[in-house]
C-alpha cells in the first residue's frame, strides 16, 4: 500500500469466533461509547479498549489512560489471542517482537465514519500499529505524510489485518461513511481493533 504498510488480506478470519467472544466479554466490562473531541463534537464511531492504556478523547484533549473514565476502573486487559494475533501480524510485516500496550475497538454502524487524521500520541512511532478490520466492509482512505496529499482508496473486509510502520506509520488516513448491510457474525457493524505501542 505504501513503504512500510503490509496488507494481510483475511488473516484474521480464522479466528473470528475466538475474537467475536473475547470483543463480547470486553464489552460487557467497559461498554462501547461515542466520545466527545476537544473542538465539542460527538463522533459518530463508538470506542472502547483494553490493555493497559485506553485511547480516550474529551473536552481536555486526547491521551492514553489507564482509567476508563466510565467506569473508574482499569480498562479489560489485552485477551492473550489478541496479543498473538497482533505480534504475529507484525512478524509477517517485517516487525519482530511487537510487544502493544494498547488495543483501540472502534465500532462502526452504518454511516459512521473517521475523518482524515494522524495516529501521533503515541511516543514511539519506530514501533507499527496494527489493525484488525471485522464485520461489514469498509472504504479506507490513505494519503500521505501532508493532509494536502492525494488519498488512495482501499476496500477493507473481514479478517483483513494491516500493519502500518515505516514512513506510512504517519501517514494521513481515514474511514468513508459505512454502507449498510449485514455480516453473518458481526451483523450491522464494523469492528476495528487497532494495536499501539503507546510508550
Ligand atoms: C495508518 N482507525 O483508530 S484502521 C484509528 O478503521 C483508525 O477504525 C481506522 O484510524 C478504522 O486511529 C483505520 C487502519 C489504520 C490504523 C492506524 C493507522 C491505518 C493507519 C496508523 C497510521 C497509518
Ligand atoms: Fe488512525
Amino acid at each position: 500500500m505504501a513503504e512500510g504498510a503490509v496488507l494481510l488480506r483475511r488473516f484474521a478470519a480464522p479466528m473470528q469466533d475466538e475474537l467475536r467472544d473475547a470483543l463480547r466479554e470486553i464489552a460487557s466490562a467497559a461498554p462501547f461509547r461515542q466520545m466527545v473531541t476537544p473542538g465539542g463534537f460527538t463522533m459518530s464511531v463508538a470506542m472502547t479498549n483494553c490493555g493497559n492504556v485506553g485511547w480516550v478523547t474529551d473536552r481536555r484533549g486526547y491521551r492514553y489512560d489507564p482509567i476508563d473514565p466510565d467506569s473508574g476502573k482499569p480498562w479489560p486487559s489485552m485477551p492473550p489471542s489478541f496479543r498473538a494475533l497482533a505480534a504475529r501480524a507484525a512478524a509477517q510485516g517485517g516487525f519482530a517482537n511487537f510487544a502493544p500496550d494498547a488495543c483501540l475497538i472502534n465500532r462502526y454502524e452504518p454511516g459512521a465514519k473517521m475523518s482524515l487524521h494522524q495516529d501521533k500520541d503515541e511516543t514511539d512511532f519506530d514501533a507499527p500499529i496494527v489493525s484488525v478490520s471485522l464485520g461489514l466492509p469498509a472504504t479506507f482512505l490513505f494519503g500521505g505524510a501532508k493532509r494536502s496529499d492525494k488519498t488512495r482508496r482501499y476496500r477493507l473486509t473481514h479478517g483483513d489485518v494491516v500493519v502500518w510502520g515505516g514512513p506510512s506509520r504517519l501517514f494521513f488516513h481515514g474511514i468513508a461513511p459505512l454502507a449498510d448491510g449485514e455480516h453473518p457474525l458481526f451483523g450491522r457493524q464494523r469492528i476495528n481493533l487497532t494495536f499501539r505501542k503507546t510508550v
